[in-house]
């Protein structure tokens, strides 16, 4: 009887703990279907101009999340930063990729630049574009 109630405890136990995660996981899905990021590539230096972004305008919309993917054509080093939506990738090294994640919250132009020294003298600059 005894080991029987146990079964029984340990069985609502399962239950509990098993509508729970998946109460968790169901949630989180829901929540990056709702909006699904938007890709854009990105590519740092170009094997014509070392410091350019291209594209250099990126149109987003305001509350859309966005996936930057930030891909190094060029021969050094570059980073991507938005000061306006407190932005900054890593260094990113000559071929390699970064993915930089985030959700612009305002609308308007906002400049962004590879904060490398030197480079957004050398035209390694940008807009993002926010519209509604
Ligand atoms: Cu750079």
């Amino acid at each position: 009887m005894r080991v029987r109630r146990m079964g029984l405890v340990l069985a609502l136990l399962f239950i509990a703990v098993t509508v729970a995660a998946c109460g968790g996981k169901k949630q989180a899905d829901s929540s990056s279907a709702a909006v699904d990021p938007v890709e854009i590539v990105v590519e740092l230096g170009s094997p014509e101009y070392e410091f350019v972004f291209v594209p250099d305008v990126l149109e987003l919309k305001v509350n859309q999340p966005v996936r930057l993917v930030l891909r190094n054509m060029g021969a050094h080093e570059h980073d991507l930063a938005i000061p306006d939506f407190n932005v900054q990738s890593p260094r990113v090294q000559p071929g390699q990729e970064y993915v930089l994640e985030f959700t612009p919250n305002k609308t308007g132009t906002f400049p962004f630049e590879c904060t490398v020294a030197g480079h957004a003298a050398a035209g390694m600059v940008g807009t993002v574009v926010v519209t509604q």
